[in-house]
């Protein structure tokens, strides 16, 4: 009996990792109706929606679960859970900016609305995508279970049962728990808060019976892309993959403006794609160009998207896009908009955000330490904004734990599917500063050649570090020999001495590969002046970013090719505690929480545009 449960728990705990599978990318291209707005909330910190008094998991048809409508039907009937217009919590968005309640909660929050079901024709079928909830989803309908989801920052669909969905008042509830546990990914500590809640866009889909649920199109990585420059002709190459085995069917692929009009014959449940394009305009930095490409299945109507056609390498210590070698001029980003103190939602919020990074003369954003909502991604092509995605393997990290490689993994592989056709993308990272051992090395690079796999057209990185001292500091962590860009976390004159030690510091790797700072930074109170030796004034921060400028300019080795400070805006993080310069907040942005540039904003800003120049 005993096995029996062990099996079924396994199989359960595969199917709700491999959510990615089946995962429907590019929504926004989609027959959708959203589910956003106002929604009711159970707090329930002593899980009393999921477990009975005794502890034990609720049956689903108990009708003290939270998932469960109550039902009242005579005066001596009574409950005691149910959801109306006094609690309501918005969605997308967390909970701990929407009431004080909510501030540092950690725990279950049940989300309960309804809806009608939407227009659908025979054979069509209604699935629920969620953007992302943190960390853990259980989701019901009508009182059934569709399914679980864990990891805070990825996207992940359930194909509603066409028999479970009543024509209206479908009531759709949703447990979201934040608490952090050893065994996930991200782990107990990290330098964010933990913001909780359904984050991102809630939506149904209307597919067809046969739809495309993942696909990639890209310029074919093989080809020498110089030479096709030369010759104004390109190679675009990948795969469209289908919800289900098809007997026979094509997939037609269309972009109006390159005149390509091809069709594809399916194989089982997917299509290889191969063609030609002469006289295409590459995405670059300059001219972040988008060509509208659409896919259809037989004659199902066509789902359209945005791509790029662009060719990232590395050659030697190079970083080549399109052939010419670039210079990362980057900033780190958490997803967090300054002014309200709350995870960033939408392409207003990802517009705000960019906007600043335009402002700095960047061309590079990393986007830490977790894949942001997809509006990033899609703002930074439209933009022409280089990217670094990273999944949240974060310190301390359980590497132990085969489970936890599993959930590392299955966030990766979300990551992959969700932003492999945003040409802004040129790096997957796995991770950011875990600390070295044999069952850290066996994990990360377990990763690295994961996210190789799963898509080669890319550079795989994670940011190292190297404890500073007084000699020469050598990158040799033994993560570097699967990255194609060795990164690297540095705080010379904040963690360790005063910024002038960067006078004398000594960089080298290892490795012949792109040299990056992947993180520099020091803490500032927005506003605060005094002489540059105080500690969280404006001046430190600038004095900071002088030497640290000066330092790579004249002291770092041939293989520096880029930096991304840390960090654009000052982030919510609940340990930091000094009560007069921190109040809860790592200050280590070049703008303050109310969108106030600080001094070293413009100091990176000058180093920046400065390159820039040179480049021209
Ligand atoms: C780091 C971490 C980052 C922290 C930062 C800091 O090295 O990667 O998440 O927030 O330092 O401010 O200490």
């Amino acid at each position: 009996m005993k096995y029996y449960f062990l099996l079924i728990a396994c199989v359960l705990g595969r199917l709700t990792l491999q959510a990615q599978e089946n995962l429907i990318i590019n929504t926004e291209g989609r027959n959708s109706v959203s589910l956003n707005g106002t929604w009711s909330y159970i707090i329930d910190p002593y899980d009393t929606g999921f477990y009975d008094y005794r502890f034990n998991e609720r049956s689903e048809d108990d009708l003290g679960a939270y998932w469960n409508k109550p039902v009242l039907k005579k005066k001596t009937d009574w409950t005691e859970h149910g959801y109306n217009d006094t609690y309501t919590l918005e969605v997308p968005g967390d909970w701990n900016s929407q009431d004080p309640i909510f501030t540092y909660y950690e725990g279950a929050v049940w989300y309960q609305r309804t809806f009608d079901k939407p227009a659908i024709a025979a054979n069509e079928q209604v699935y629920l995508y969620f953007g992302a909830v943190n960390y853990e989803a259980h989701v019901y309908l009508n009182g059934k279970k569709l399914g679980m989801h864990k990891g805070g920052f990825t996207p992940f669909n359930f194909k509603i049962p066409a028999d479970l969905l009543q024509d209206t008042d479908n009531y759709l509830v949703v447990r979201v728990d934040n608490r952090r546990h050893k065994d996930e990914v991200p782990t107990v500590n990290t330098d964010w808060c933990n913001y909780g809640g359904i984050t991102r866009d809630v939506k149904l889909l209307v597919m067809p019976e046969y739809f495309i649920k993942q696909y990639h199109i890209q310029l074919d990585q093989q080809q020498d892309i110089v030479k096709a420059k030369k010759k104004k002709r390109f190679q675009v190459s990948g795969w469209v993959k289908l919800n289900e085995v098809m007997a026979s069917g094509k997939v037609h692929v269309e972009i109006p403006e390159l005149k390509v009009d091809k069709e594809f014959e399916v194989t089982g449940d997917s299509v290889k794609i191969a063609f030609e394009v002469k006289k295409m305009q590459l995405w670059d930095t300059e001219t972040p160009k988008l060509y509208n490409v659409s896919l259809a299945v037989n004659d199902e109507k066509a789902i359209t998207d945005k791509i790029g056609f662009r060719k990232i390498e590395v050659e030697g210590d190079k970083i080549l896009l399109n052939g010419d070698e670039v210079f990362l001029r980057g900033i780190c980003i958490h997803e967090e908009i300054p002014q309200d103190a709350r995870r960033a939602t939408s392409k207003k919020d990802a517009e705000q955000i960019f906007g600043y990074v335009k402002d700095l003369h960047a061309n590079m954003v990393r986007l830490a330490h977790y894949p942001h909502n997809e509006y990033m991604p899609r703002t930074a092509d439209s933009l022409g904004i280089l990217v670094w995605t990273e999944i949240p393997v974060y310190w301390t990290i359980d590497f132990e734990n085969d489970e936890v490689l599993e959930k590392a993994t299955n966030q990766l592989e979300e990551m992959v599917a969700r932003d492999r056709n945003r040409a802004s993308v040129i790096i997957w990272s796995v991770g950011n500063e875990t600390p070295r051992s044999d069952a850290r090395n066996t994990f990360m690079s377990t990763l690295a050649k994961r996210a190789k796999k799963l898509d080669d057209s890319r550079l795989i990185s994670a940011a190292l570090e190297v404890h500073y001292n007084a000699g020469t500091n050598f990158v040799d962590d033994p993560l570097g020999a699967y990255t194609d860009i060795v990164s690297l976390n540095e705080y010379l004159g904040w963690y360790g001495g005063l910024p002038d030690a960067c006078r004398t510091a000594n960089w080298e790797t290892k490795y012949n590969k792109p040299f990056f700072i992947s993180e520099t930074g020091a803490g500032a109170k927005g506003g605060f002046h005094d002489e540059k030796e105080m500690r969280f004034s404006e001046e430190y921060q600038k004095w900071y970013y002088e030497e640290q400028i000066q330092m790579f300019k004249t002291r770092f080795p041939e293989n520096y090719k880029g930096l991304a400070p840390w960090i654009l805006i000052d982030f919510r993080s609940p340990k930091r505690n000094n009560p007069v310069y921190q109040e809860g907040f790592n200050r280590k942005g070049l703008i303050d929480e109310n969108g106030n540039k600080k001094l070293a904003f413009y100091e990176l800003q000058k180093y920046y545009k400065e390159i820039e120049e040179k480049e021209k």
